[in-house]
């Protein structure tokens, strides 16, 4: 029976769906094997055979049972987002926000309410690698009092697309080509820029796919909108447009391009593995939740239409509110159970929460249970533990597939007498959902507004917000991805159509990729919103990773000195040597190895500090050394140069310059080096 605030604890706290999974966690620790029938098998290495050489025997049903269960035991992949990764936590409020909405667990400060939070890539199938260029998805399932509320947003503030009619014709232009299933997980491709040039609607997103924002170094540093416009309703009955954004306490932070490709090989389960790692070592991912809102009188107030889901609402003209924190603190028991059969859907409200009239959302309403009907065999998917509501349902909704609740009682309808009309609806005072009565006019008509026409006036914005360094990351990234395009035609369409973006960027690109310089007018928008550019972003040294690359003979007290530091600051170091064992000081202190430079790569860690020293094979080990250096160096990050060190430093391509900190004569070392390595990436340094 599921522990609920009905007939348990009277009330939902942080660990209220925890409690509910416990019912369902199996732990075979010490337990006797048995057939699904709870039978006890007493082989399960030889099936039934006619003789030990003979036939297998149709009558062995543990066979027939493990293999049929065997053979069933793929679930289709999510259309879009297959790609995930997912960890419980809770989420904190702050201070009330009666004002503004009455949903339950937005009322009292310190309301923690649990949650179950899924990121993943948008295109590329469950097995391709974290590490592509595409949007994260950030889906958030909050476990209310007043049953599930799904934020289910990505990491990026707009959308590809105006209408959801359209949403089946992005995704087939940017998946794999059909006719010969390439490429994976990439939107560098004909097809995908095909639709891009041809559906104008596209040009701020496409900005911001071509920026780091697409490439992030993990999940716990990129931010999360719910993109579209939602309605907060109070107690009175007042509403207000708002819309939501997860922001990193660790601050918004990218991979290099040539980084993320590299990563992509050498551990294509990065983001997932720093998710899974940081929780495990007490690292949790932390995100304050904010709000933007805007009062229904002002909703013609801006140059933008507010429902065009292709459109921010600047912060610096409407502030985020930040309004409580979400700590994702424990990984699931389950893959499959857990992050592959969860089932998000935007239309789980809770009352207070509204929808607008923004057409991408409105079609999204319809879409995500659909797909869960298929992909979750029939509609008790509800029932599926990482899915069910911690406060109990109720309803004369019967039967289907897997069933697992069993319903008492003769009455499985509504009016009746006979159960003196129960289960009974109940008005909004109680707390039953009332849609909220906003007016509606027109006439039936298939078009778009043409408030929503203006495609380049926001794509315009973003580009003026980027620093100098991310506006060449932008126009690197349109090189490598529109100079995948077989079709010349294609490449100049596209060419043709940033032009009005910025004619000098489109111009870069053309020459790069071999078509005509564009000829036509830019967007005229002058305006910049810096809370877009990451160089404005928070940076912290927590949770950071170095390779400290170390071999016998190193100096112990300029090594421990720099260590404690690093400790002190929650910087985390692996040591890294010729072979796994321990490595010798001068003095003969022994320091125990981490990793190898066969296990691991300069692209998996954020900064390194080069010891050196001697080794078995100097001449490989002294090669793996400066290949660390190199490579460190050409990804922009911070490079601590110990004395010993100095040698595989002067031996690399690196050059002195910024973000290369050296010991040598420096008392303040590791307070510089601890400062690089905050600093995370140095963009003025003379690369070739
Ligand atoms: Fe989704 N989207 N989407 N989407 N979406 C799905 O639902 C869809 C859109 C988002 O971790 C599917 O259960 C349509 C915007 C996330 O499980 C599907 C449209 C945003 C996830 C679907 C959109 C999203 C999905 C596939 C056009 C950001 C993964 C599997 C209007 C606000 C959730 C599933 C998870 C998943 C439909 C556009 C976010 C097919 C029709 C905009 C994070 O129902």
């Amino acid at each position: 029976m599921d522990k609920t605030p009905e007939n348990d604890k009277g009330k939902v706290d942080e660990n209220s769906k925890d409690l509910q999974l416990e019912q369902f966690r199996v732990n075979n620790d010490g337990k006797k094997m048995t057939t699904n029938q709870s039978l006890k098998v007493s082989n399960d290495e030889e099936s039934l055979k006619a003789g030990v050489r003979g036939p297998t025997l149709m009558e062995d049903f543990h066979f027939r049972e493990k293999i049929t269960h065997f053979d069933h035991e793929r679930i289709p992949e999510r259309v879009v987002h297959a790609r995930g990764y997912a960890a419980h936590g809770e989420f904190e409020l702050y201070e009330s926000m009666a004002e503004y909405t009455k949903a339950g667990f937005l009322q009292k400060a310190g309301t923690k309410t649990p949650v179950f939070t899924r990121f993943s890539n948008v295109v590329g199938s469950s097995g391709s690698p974290d590490t592509v260029r595409d949007v994260r998805g950030f889906a958030v399932k909050f476990y209310t009092e007043e049953g599930n509320y799904d934020l289910v947003g990505n990491n990026i503030p707009i959308f590809f697309i105006q209408d959801a009619l359209k949403f089946p014709d992005l995704i087939h232009a940017v998946k794999p080509e059909p006719h010969n299933e390439m490429p994976q997980a990439a939107s560098a491709h004909d097809t995908f820029w095909d639709f891009v040039a041809n559906n104008q609607e596209s040009a701020a997103m496409i900005m911001w796919h071509m920026s780091d924002r697409t490439i992030p170094k993990n999940y716990r540093m990129m931010e999360g909108f719910g993109v579209h416009t939602f309605r907060f309703v109070n107690a009175q009955g007042l509403a207000k447009f708002v819309k939501f954004h997860w922001k990193p306490l660790l601050g918004v932070h990218s991979l290099v391009w040539d980084e993320a490709q590299k990563i992509a090989g050498k551990d294509p389960d990065f983001q997932r593995r720093d998710l899974w790692e940081s929780i495990e070592a007490g690292n949790f991912a932390e995100y304050e939740l904010g709000v933007q809102m805007i009062n229904e009188a002002d909703e013609f107030l801006f140059d933008f239409d507010i429902l065009d889901a292709t459109k921010i609402w600047p912060e610096e003209i409407v502030p985020v509110k930040i309004i409580g924190k979400m700590t994702l603190n424990r990984n699931v028991d389950n893959v499959f159970a857990e992050t592959e059969q969860v089932a998000f859907h935007p239309g789980n409200l809770v009352p207070g929460i509204d929808f607008t009239n923004d057409p991408l959302l409105q079609g999204r309403l319809f879409s995500y249970i659909d797909t869960q009907l298929l992909r979750l065999g029939g509609p008790n998917f509800t029932e599926i533990p990482i899915n069910r509501p911690i406060c109990p349902f109720h309803n004369n909704q019967r039967n289907g597939f897997s069933r697992q609740s069993i319903n008492v009682g003769q009455v499985s309808y509504h009016k009746n007498s006979l159960a003196n009309n129960t289960p009974s609806t109940s008005t909004a005072k109680e707390g039953g959902f009332v849609h909220y009565a906003q007016k509606v006019e027109g006439r039936v008509i298939q078009a778009r507004s043409e408030s929503f026409k203006d495609h380049f006036s926001q794509a315009r914005l973003f580009w003026n917000s980027m620093s100098p360094p991310e506006k060449q990351h932008i126009i690197n990234a349109f090189s490598f991805e529109v100079g995948k395009v077989n079709d010349r035609s294609v490449r100049q369409q596209v060419v043709d159509m940033f032009a009005h973006v910025d004619l000098e960027m489109a111009s870069i690109v053309a020459d790069n990729i071999g078509v005509n310089r564009p000829i036509g007018s830019q967007s005229q928008v002058t305006a910049s919103s810096p809370a877009l550019s990451q160089a404005n972003t928070r940076k912290v040294p927590q949770t950071l990773r170095v390779s400290v690359l170390m071999g016998n003979g190193f100096d112990v007290d300029e090594v421990e000195k720099v260590v404690k530091m690093l400790r002190r600051y929650g910087v985390q170091f692996k040591i890294v040597a010729e072979k796994f064992g321990i490595v010798r000081s001068k003095d003969r202190f022994k320091v125990r190895v981490n990793e190898t430079f066969l296990t691991t790569d300069p692209v998996l860690f954020d900064a390194i500090y080069v010891i050196g020293g001697t080794a078995e094979n100097q001449g490989k080990f002294n090669s793996d050394v400066t290949n660390f250096i190199d490579e460190t160096f050409k990804h922009f990050k911070p490079i601590g140069v110990a004395t010993t060190g100095v040698p595989f430093f002067d031996a690399s391509s690196a050059k002195a310059g910024p973000g290369i900190i050296f010991a040598s004569d420096n008392d303040d070392f590791d307070k510089m080096f601890l400062q690089a390595i905050t600093q995370q990436r140095f963009w003025d340094r003379d690369i070739y």
